[in-house]
C-alpha cells in the first residue's frame, strides 16, 4: 500500500504537471498493484488507434497519435481500472451492509474490482452471491409488476460506451418510459440546453485544430490541471506561440498559472515550465452572467465610439448582418444596463472589465471554454448564452482558430446523450426510433436526476437501475437522497467498483459487476470494440487489452441485451427485438445507430479510420439551426434577487457562498488519494478555503474546525460538520470545499433555471465554530 500523505497545508510551489505528476502516477500504480509489466502495457495502450479510450475525461486526442499521452489523473483512471486488488463473494460474507456503510468512500473503492453479481439478503444485512440469470428474471419480475412503466428510472453514468446506451434507451423506450435521470444533468445540461437556442446546436464549435490557429483564449470555471490534464499540453503550446490565455475563475488553479510537460524532456530535466495564462480575472461565484454582460457592454460602447468616429468598427458587423438576429435588442440592452450592477455582481472592478474587454476586442481568432464554474449555478444557462451572444459580436463562432469549447466530463457523457440518453426525447428522434424499431415510443418526458429523487421521495419510483456511476453521492442533498433510494423496491447497479450506492439501497437490490473499458470484451463475434463520442464530438473505437477482472465480469451491452430480453419475453405474445444477437456482434448496433441517426452514416467504416470520425456541428459551419435559421442574441438581466442575495438580506455579510469542486486526487466520487497538491492540502479531504478577511470578519482562524450549514427555508437541517478551514486566495463572500463531502448542502430544489442542474458551485451557507476541535493539521 501506497504511504498517505500526512495531513498539512503547505503552499504548492510547483508548476502543475512535471516531476509532481510522475511521482504520483508511480504512487498510484503501487496503491493498485499494476506496477509490473502488465501496469506498464496497460498504460501504453492508452489513447492509441488499437488501444482504449482513457476512461478519465472527455478531452480529444491529436488523432490518437503513436506517442503515449501523458496524464497523471489519466494513469490514476486506469489503475483504478486495471487495479489487482478484487472484492470476492467471501469479502461480502465476511461484511454486512452496516458494516460497511461505516467505510469512507475511499475505502470502498479501494477495495477493488467486483467480480461476481451479488443479490442483498435482508435477513443477514449482505450482499449474497446470485446467477446471472437469475438476477436478469429479479429485475424483468419488478419491471414487470409495475402498473405504470414511469415507476422505472434507468440512471446512466457518461462511461458507457455509445453501444450499451443506445441498446439501453431503445428497451427502456419499448417498454414505455423516457425516465432517463443522467450524470449530464449535474454536469453540461446547461450548456446543452442554452446553446440550441442561441446558435441551434447544444455541443462545441471548435476541433483540436483550432486551438493551432487562435490567439486567444478566455478560459473559464475550470480546473484543467486537475481535471483535463490532457489540454494542458494544448494551453501549453498556445503559450509558447504566444497567444493570450484569460483565466476567469474566483480561484488562481496552479494549472492556469504554471505547468510543466512531463512529456518534454527539457522542461522535465531543467526544472522548467511554461506560463499559461497572462492574465486572471476573478469573479464572485456565480458572478460571471454580469461579467460577461459588462464585457460585452465594453465591446458596444467601443463599438459605438467607432461609428461616430468612423473607425473601424469593433462589432463584426457583416457577421451580425448576415448571420444573427436579435442584434439591436441586445445591444440597446446593454447601453441601458448601470456600471455599478455589474461591478457589484460580478465582483470584478471595472479596471479589470476593461482589460477584459480589451483582450477580447485584440483577438482575431477567440476561443472560449467552460467547465462547471459556468454550469451549476442557478442562471448557468442564462450565463452560457451571454457567452456565446459575446463571441458573437465579433464572429468567433464557425472560423477557423474560433469557437465555443464547453469541455465535458466523462469521457462518453456526450456520446450517450447523442445516441438517445435523454430524459427529453425531441418528437422527431422518437418518430424515427418507432420506424426503425417498430413500436411505439412515449412522448412523455421523463425524469431528470432532480426529478427522479422527487419521485422517489413521494413513493413514486419503484425500481432504479444504474449504468455505472455514484447516485447516491454524485446527487444533492445526500440524507434525503439516500431515503429515496431506499423507498424503492429494487435497485440495481452495473457497476465496476463498490460505492455507497451499493449500500444505500432499495428492499431488494443487485449488484451487477461489469467489464470496464480496459479489458477484453469477448462475445459470439470475437473481441468486441465500444465507441466514444469527446468532447469535440469526435467518434472512435476502443478495445481493451486486459484480461477481465474476473470471468463472472459481463460487458454493459451484454447486460443491458440480457435485461432487456428477459423483460421482453413476457410481452407482446414473446415478439421480441433480437436482443441477444445484438450483443453478439457490436456492429449491429451501430448499424442500428446508423439508421437512427443521419450524422452516423457508414458508422462502421468510418471508425476504421485511426482517430475516427467527426459527427458534424452545424453551428461549426454557421448553418444555424434555430427557430429564426440565425443565430441569436439573447438578452438576459443580471439577477439581482437570488437565494444568495435573499440569504445576505437576512444574514448580512455573515452569509457565504459555497462552491463544491473537485480535488486534484478524485475522479468525482471516486476518491484516489487524500491530497490536492496543487491547492497545498495533504492528507484530508474536509476543509474548507476561506479569504483572510473573511476569517477575521467571522472572529475564526485558519486550522479552526467548522461545521456549515445551509440557508435555505424549507424546513429541512442541512448541515456538514468537522471542516477545517484553510486560509486560501478566494475572494470574499466565497468559500470552496470538495465534492462529495459538502452534497448534503445542496438543495435538491436548487437548480438551474430550465437545466434544473444542482446549484454545486453557489450554496448559500454559514459557518459555525465546531463544537468538537480536532487535532490540528500540522
Ligand atoms: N481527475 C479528474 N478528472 C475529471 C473529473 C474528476 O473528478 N477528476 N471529473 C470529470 C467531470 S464529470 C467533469 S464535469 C469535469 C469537471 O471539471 P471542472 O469543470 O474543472 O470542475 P471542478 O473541479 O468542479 O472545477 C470547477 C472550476 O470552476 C471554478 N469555479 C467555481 N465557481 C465558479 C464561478 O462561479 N465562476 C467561475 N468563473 N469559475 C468558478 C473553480 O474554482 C474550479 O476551478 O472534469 C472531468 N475530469
Ligand atoms: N456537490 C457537487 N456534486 C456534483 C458535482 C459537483 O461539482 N459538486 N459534479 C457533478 C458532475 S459534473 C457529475 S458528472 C456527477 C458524477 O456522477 P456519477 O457519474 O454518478 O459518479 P462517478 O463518481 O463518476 O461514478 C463512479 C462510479 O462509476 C462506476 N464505474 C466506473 N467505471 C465504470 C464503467 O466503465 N462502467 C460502469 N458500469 N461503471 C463504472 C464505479 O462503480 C464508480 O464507483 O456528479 C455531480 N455531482
Ligand atoms: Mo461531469
Amino acid at each position: 500500500m501506497a504511504k498517505a500523505s500526512k495531513a498539512k497545508i503547505e503552499t504548492y510551489k510547483q508548476p502543475a504537471g512535471g516531476w509532481g505528476a510522475l511521482k504520483y502516477v508511480a504512487m498510484n500504480l503501487v496503491k493498485e498493484h499494476v506496477a509490473d509489466g502488465k501496469g506498464l502495457r496497460t498504460l501504453l495502450s492508452q489513447n492509441q488507434p488499437d488501444g482504449f479510450d482513457c476512461p478519465g475525461c472527455a478531452w480529444p486526442d491529436r488523432e490518437h497519435t503513436s506517442t503515449f499521452e501523458f496524464c497523471e489523473n489519466g494513469v490514476k483512471a486506469v489503475a483504478a481500472e486495471a487495479t489487482a486488488k478484487r472484492v470476492t463473494k467471501e469479502f461480502f460474507a465476511q461484511h454486512t451492509v452496516a458494516e460497511l456503510m461505516k467505510q469512507s468512500d475511499f475505502e470502498l473503492e479501494d477495495h477493488g474490482r467486483l467480480t461476481s453479481p451479488m443479490v442483498y439478503d435482508a435477513a443477514s444485512d449482505k450482499y449474497v452471491p446470485i446467477e446471472w440469470p437469475a438476477a436478469y428474471a429479479l429485475m424483468a419480475s419488478h419491471l414487470n409488476a409495475l402498473r405504470d412503466p414511469n415507476e422505472a428510472d434507468f440512471y446512466v453514468s457518461g462511461r458507457a460506451s455509445n453501444e450499451a446506451a443506445f441498446l439501453l434507451q431503445v428497451f427502456v423506450r419499448q417498454f414505455g418510459t423516457n425516465n432517463f435521470p443522467d450524470c449530464s444533468n449535474m454536469c453540461h445540461e446547461p450548456t446543452s440546453v442554452g446553446l440550441p437556442e442561441t446558435v441551434g446546436v447544444g455541443k462545441g464549435t471548435v476541433l483540436l485544430d483550432d486551438f493551432d490557429e487562435c490567439d486567444t483564449l478566455l478560459l473559464f470555471g475550470q480546473n484543467p490541471g486537475t481535471n483535463h490534464p490532457r489540454m494542458m499540453g494544448e494551453l501549453r503550446e498556445c503559450a509558447k506561440r504566444g497567444a493570450t490565455i484569460v483565466s476567469i475563475n474566483p480561484l488562481k488553479e496552479r494549472g492556469l498559472q504554471r505547468f510543466a510537460d512531463p512529456q518534454s524532456p527539457v522542461e522535465m530535466l531543467t526544472m522548467g515550465s511554461t506560463r499559461i495564462s497572462s492574465m486572471f480575472i476573478h469573479p464572485t461565484l456565480g458572478g460571471d452572467l454580469a461579467l460577461l454582460k459588462g464585457v460585452a457592454k465594453r465591446v458596444i460602447e467601443l463599438d459605438d465610439a467607432a461609428r461616430l468616429t468612423g473607425a473601424e468598427r469593433v462589432v463584426d458587423t457583416t457577421f451580425v448582418a448576415e448571420h444573427t438576429a436579435g442584434f439591436e435588442a441586445f445591444a440597446d440592452d446593454l447601453r441601458k444596463e448601470g456600471w455599478s450592477d455589474i461591478v457589484e455582481e460580478s465582483g470584478v472592478s471595472r479596471e479589470d472589465i476593461e482589460k477584459l474587454s480589451q483582450v477580447y476586442v485584440k483577438g482575431k481568432a477567440v476561443i472560449a471554454t467552460w467547465g462547471m464554474g459556468l454550469t451549476q449555478h442557478k442562471h448557468a444557462v442564462a450565463t452560457i448564452q451571454m457567452l456565446s451572444n459575446l463571441m458573437l459580436l465579433r464572429g468567433n463562432i464557425g472560423r477557423p482558430g474560433a469557437g465555443l469549447c464547453p469541455v465535458r466530463g466523462h469521457s462518453n457523457v456526450q456520446g450517450d446523450r447523442t445516441v438517445g440518453i435523454d430524459e427529453k426525447p425531441t418528437d422527431a428522434f422518437l418518430d424515427r426510433l418507432e420506424s426503425v424499431f417498430g413500436f411505439k415510443a412515449p412522448r412523455e418526458h421523463g425524469h431528470d436526476v432532480v426529478g427522479s429523487v422527487q419521485a422517489m421521495l413521494r413513493g413514486e419510483t419503484k425500481v432504479f437501475i444504474a449504468l455505472g456511476g455514484n447516485f447516491a453521492m454524485a446527487t444533492p442533498d445526500t440524507p434525503r437522497t439516500f431515503d429515496a433510494l431506499r423507498s424503492c423496491n429494487l435497485t440495481v447497479h452495473i457497476t465496476t467498483k463498490l460505492n455507497r450506492s451499493h449500500l444505500v439501497h432499495g428492499k431488494e437490490a443487485l449488484i451487477l459487476p461489469t467489464l470496464g473499458r480496459t479489458e477484453i470484451d469477448k462475445q459470439v463475434a470475437g473481441a468486441q470494440g465500444v465507441t466514444v463520442e469527446d468532447s469535440m464530438s469526435m467518434v472512435h473505437i476502443s478495445y481493451g487489452i486486459n484480461k477481465p477482472a474476473s470471468p463472472d465480469c459481463m460487458s454493459e451491452t451484454a447486460i443491458v441485451a440480457h435485461l432487456a430480453e428477459a423483460t421482453m419475453k413476457h410481452r407482446n405474445n414473446g415478439k421480441q427485438l433480437p436482443w441477444l444477437w445484438y450483443a453478439e456482434d457490436y456492429s449491429r448496433i451501430r448499424d442500428a445507430i446508423e439508421q437512427v441517426y443521419d450524422a452516423f452514416k457508414g458508422y462502421n467504416e468510418r471508425i476504421a479510420h485511426p482517430g475516427g470520425f467527426h459527427l458534424g456541428v452545424a453551428s461549426r459551419d454557421r448553418v444555424w439551426k434555430t427557430s429564426t435559421g440565425k443565430a441569436n442574441f439573447l438578452v438576459h438581466a443580471i439577477p439581482m434577487d437570488t437565494p444568495i442575495h435573499q440569504a445576505r438580506r437576512k444574514y448580512g455579510e455573515r452569509l457565504m457562498t459555497l462552491m463544491t469542486t473537485r480535488s486534484h486526487d478524485q475522479y468525482n466520487t471516486t476518491i484516489y488519494g487524500m491530497d490536492d497538491r496543487y491547492r497545498g492540502v495533504f492528507g484530508q479531504r474536509r476543509v474548507v478555503f476561506a479569504n483572510r478577511q473573511d476569517l477575521d470578519m467571522l472572529g475564526l482562524k485558519a486550522g479552526e474546525w467548522v461545521d456549515i450549514t445551509s440557508v435555505w427555508e424549507d424546513g429541512i437541517e442541512r448541515r456538514a460538520d468537522g471542516f477545517l478551514l484553510v486560509e486560501y486566495d478566494i475572494p470574499r463572500g466565497c468559500l470552496g470545499s470538495y465534492y462529495p463531502e459538502t452534497n448534503p448542502l445542496v438543495p435538491l430544489e436548487s437548480f438551474a433555471i430550465k437545466a434544473r442542474t444542482p446549484t454545486s458551485k453557489s450554496i448559500p451557507v454559514l459557518l459555525q465554530r465546531a463544537v468538537v476541535q480536532h487535532a490540528q493539521a500540522a
